[in-house]
């Protein structure tokens, strides 16, 4: 097995757990048939060449060591979508409470969005991964926004890769006013919040009663 095989391997299982666990986390609250404050969960492990770049980008050695890890606080990466505003401070505090990992940093970019317009709520925890080789404290990044901001964040990251992150300045100012667009509709649909839970709850009661388990 290669060393960065062997680097990689317990970033790629605390991201299969942690999704297990965020994702539970969405099912409890159907079980209780309560709104869930979360609307889907994805994860990834940097892909190596990410990793390079990033590395070559901080002037981090790219050495697969723990110092690289420790860094490159994003090498295992989970993604929580919201449908409201609200549910990120409701996801983020059930985060804290947890027993399983530790926070160690959180980045509020929702109140002081980032120069290009990004919002979202990351949470940088220490994860213990349990190998046959004893257990490894990785970091990983749960990012938390809502289904709005992750629409702005998935086409500017598209965009950023096709323009290596330099926008044509007519690019960058649409962008801009897209992320206030995403901004305005977080909040159109917060004010409306309680109207679409209910309507929200009377489809699941149709689909429970017409799909019984
Ligand atoms: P990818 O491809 O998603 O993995 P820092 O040293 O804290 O300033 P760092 O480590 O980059 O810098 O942290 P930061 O700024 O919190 O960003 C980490 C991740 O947040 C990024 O990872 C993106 O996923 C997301 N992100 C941050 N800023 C932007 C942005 O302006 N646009 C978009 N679309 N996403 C952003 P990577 O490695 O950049 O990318």
């Amino acid at each position: 097995m290669g060393q960065w095989e062997i680097f990689i391997s317990p970033y790629k299982q605390a991201v299969d757990e942690l999704k297990i666990k965020l994702k539970g986390m969405r099912s409890q609250f159907g079980i209780m048939s309560a709104n869930s404050p979360i609307e889907f969960v994805t994860g990834r492990v940097k892909p190596l060449a990410s990793i390079y770049d990033k590395s070559l980008a901080k002037g981090i050695p790219f050495e697969p060591t723990a110092n690289l890890g420790n860094e490159l606080q994003d090498i295992a990466g989970l993604r929580i979508m919201c449908q409201f505003v609200d549910d990120i401070a409701t996801v983020s505090e059930l985060i804290r409470q947890r027993n399983d990992m530790k926070i160690i940093e959180e980045k509020d970019y929702i109140t002081y969005s980032k120069p290009s317009g990004y919002r979202s709520h990351h949470m940088i925890v220490e994860y213990p991964v349990e190998t046959i080789q004893g257990c490894i404290v990785v970091v990983a990044e749960i990012q938390i926004r809502t289904l709005s901001m992750n629409f702005w964040a998935s086409i500017e990251h598209s965009l950023n890769y096709k323009y290596k992150g330099v926008f044509p300045e007519e690019i960058k100012n649409r962008l801009q006013s897209a992320a206030e667009a995403a901004f305005r509709l977080d909040e159109e649909m917060s004010s409306i919040r309680s109207e679409i839970q209910e309507a929200q709850a009377y489809f699941s009661e149709i689909k429970e009663a017409t799909n019984p388990a």
